[in-house]
């Protein structure tokens, strides 16, 4: 090993904030940063390009710390580099408010990039922002080279475990994303157990499989920079994307050194003291870092911003020469809409259409005007209607393709759209059956804590898709995701709800689920739509109703023709259309009361799904007509009759709770 001391040194600095913060949280994970401490100073001393002045520089390198639980690694990186994050900030390490929280969260601190803790998740999302990259490089790209940088993710054994990370490295290996390159810190320890009792493959054979560049670093512990640096030149060199397995020891130099006791636990006074002599650290004061390896770093850190100057100088002669193009790039960069957006628009003539057709009509008619708006569906746009006609498929040689084949890879696709999302300069957009927001699920909860613009598009959303059965007929995911913080789900009743939805979407600056019929709906008329507001009167009587009926998506027109029934009988009816819990929930207090007024009691909810949550909208007097089981196979008309979603139905129930009050 040719490390010189200095060398050393900085590496060391890495190491005993990252331990110092630990013990003095008394909570966190000294060991990854003890074993990658070397990896990561290579990267960042060598080869990553970022201006620690300018943190959202465009053409910075992307840096993902996949193995989220080792956060003070980065941490100690970015108040070593002279981001705003400080020494007090360290030492606040996992406290309430503080910068530095347990795992790395998006918009929390400058620098990081991805919101990593749920391990595989990283890798996903590093995909996506090498996509993210291939594309906006195809796309602006001229004489001069405005977007060129890499993305490079630090993973362990636990983010090449996970099935996500598995989906999307053979994405990437298929999409041969060249400029992603992954630091494998191969320590063969995870958190209970070394991994002979768990992962014993040959992990670079399987990335050599998906059509990757694999190289192993294995001697030295994972120390050596020299042979770090050799391998990330070769894979720069190389036209696939790159797993680098370096065999690190966890906790290095510590007494629980190659023990899974090094993993999630702060050493003990007693310990950082041992492992500060035999690293050769001064023992004292915690959180020590010399002077002369602080200016170094410092230096590192500000060194970026002439490679920035030299690229705003070619950016800015770039911008001269297309002047359309800057304009749009300096747009979508920003997440500004354009001027004008051409919608479409529905009326009667169209007759009954699924709502998934609709969707497919608004994005379609949007596209031209919104080229930030990319993504596609995991195998499955024949289905879903999300293929953006005429705009061409990402792939290597078209990488300003704006459709991804995501292939039957739906874990992946949406952490692959979290990683496009958090790019900058996009509006992810996903599509799959809505049954199997399931294997998704990980992934939209992340876009929802990272609140990022992104949408999920759902068909296929009811029992009502009916021939494929229970496995395919989803029940209880709209209350899933009515539950998750942060995100609107909106369930149109017709095409011009589904064209409203999707204009809050374009318009919303958080993620949202569009869950979409297969089956047609009728028109529901002319009218305002006013899907913003969550939910609004459909239709009324000329005075004070007997009841109200609630639904959504293709449940609304059921309960139109149950009150046409209710309305024989002489009963007066409000209809109400409420295609997003959220939105709703958002509305003053005065518009919830003028829609679902609380004198009126006898209230009955219609939706094809679980009731639950459904009883704040039916009260203690109402109705939660529902499913509350799986479905079944057979012709959609035979499953309404079954399970009892047919106007008659709904109206005897209505009638019966009126009788009763
Ligand atoms: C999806 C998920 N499952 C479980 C965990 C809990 N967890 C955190 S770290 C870890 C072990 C990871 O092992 P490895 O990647 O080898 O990290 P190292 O022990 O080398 O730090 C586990 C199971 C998690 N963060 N995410």
């Amino acid at each position: 090993m040719s490390n010189t001391p200095d060398d050393q040194k900085r590496i060391n600095a890495i190491r005993f904030l990252a331990v110092d913060a630990v013990q003095k949280a008394n909570s966190g994970h000294p060991g990854l940063p003890l074993g990658a401490a070397a990896m990561a100073y290579t990267l960042f001393s060598r080869h990553l390009k970022f201006n620690a002045a300018d943190p959202h520089w465009t053409d910075r390198d992307r840096f993902v710390l996949s193995a989220g639980h080792g956060s003070m690694l980065i941490y100690a990186l970015l108040y070593l580099t002279g981001y705003p994050v400080s020494l007090d900030d360290l030492k606040n390490f996992r406290q309430l408010g503080s910068k530095t929280p347990g795992h790395p969260e998006l918009h929390h601190t400058e620098g990081i990039e991805v919101t990593t803790g749920p391990l595989g998740q990283g890798v996903a999302n590093a995909v996506g922002l090498a996509i993210a990259e291939a594309q906006m490089a195809g796309t602006y790209n001229r004489e001069q080279t405005i977007v060129d940088h890499y993305t490079y993710c630090l993973a362990g054994d636990g983010d090449l475990m996970e099935g996500v990370s598995a989906e999307a490295s053979s994405l990437a290996g298929h999409l041969a994303l060249g400029k992603l390159i992954v630091l494998y810190d191969d320590n063969k320890i995870s958190l209970a157990a070394p991994t002979d009792v768990t992962f014993t493959e040959d992990v670079c054979a399987r990335y050599a499989a998906y059509g990757w560049h694999t190289q192993e670093v294995a001697a030295d512990d994972g120390n050596d920079v020299a042979a770090i640096d050799a391998a990330i030149n070769a894979a720069k060199a190389d036209g696939r994307p790159s797993l680098i397995a370096i065999r690190t020891i966890i906790g290095f130099g510590s007494p629980k050194a190659g023990t899974f006791g090094a993993h999630g636990e702060p050493l003990g006074p007693d310990n950082v003291k041992k492992t500060k002599e035999r690293l050769d650290w001064p023992t004292e004061p915690d959180f020590y870092v010399p002077d002369d390896v602080l200016a170094w770093w410092r230096e590192l850190g500000s060194r970026g911003a002439a490679t920035q100057t030299a690229w705003s100088a070619t950016y800015a002669a770039w911008k001269s020469a297309n002047a359309d193009l800057a304009a749009q790039l300096e747009r979508v960069l920003a997440g500004k809409l354009p001027a004008s957006i051409t919608w479409p628009t529905f009326n009667a003539e169209n007759g009954s259409v699924a709502t998934r057709e609709a969707g497919g009509t608004v994005m379609n008619a949007i596209a031209k005007d919104l080229p930030e708006l990319i993504g596609g569906s995991a195998d499955l746009d024949p289905s879903t209607k999300t293929y953006l006609k005429g705009f061409g498929d990402f792939k290597p040689g078209n990488p300003s393709g704006r459709n991804i084949h995501f292939g039957v890879r739906e874990h992946a696709m949406g952490a692959i759209a979290n990683g496009i999302a958090a790019h900058g300069g996009y509006i992810p957009f996903t599509a799959t059956f809505f049954n199997f927001v399931d294997y998704m699920k990980p992934a939209v909860r992340l876009a929802a804590l990272n609140n990022t613009k992104e949408i999920f598009v759902f068909t296929h959303d009811s029992v009502f898709l009916g021939e494929d059965g229970p496995t395919h007929q989803p029940i209880e995911q709209l209350a899933m995701l009515r539950a998750m913080p942060n995100l609107t789900t909106i369930r149109p009743a017709d095409s011009l709800e589904t064209l409203e939805g999707w204009k809050f979407a374009i318009e919303h600056t958080g993620p949202t689920a569009i869950v979409l019929t297969r089956q047609k709906v009728p028109y529901l008329g002319d009218r305002k739509a006013d899907v913003s507001a969550g939910g609004y009167i459909l239709h009324d009587s000329a005075k004070t109703p007997d009841i109200v009926l609630i639904a959504t998506g293709s449940e609304v027109s059921l309960a139109l023709d149950a009150a046409k029934i209710l309305e024989g009988q002489g009963t007066a009816v409000r209809v109400v259309s409420l295609p997003s819990f959220e939105r709703f929930e958002k509305q003053p207090a005065a518009y919830r009361e003028s829609v679902i007024p609380s004198g009126v009691r006898a209230r009955v909810t219609i939706e094809a799904a679980a009731t639950f949550g459904w009883h704040r909208y039916a009260g203690d007097h109402g109705i939660t007509i529902g499913i509350d089981h799986f479905g079944t196979s057979a012709p959609a008309p035979a499953i309404a009759k079954a399970f009892h979603f047919t106007p008659e139905d709904v109206a005897e129930t209505a009638s019966g709770l009126l009788a009763k009050a």
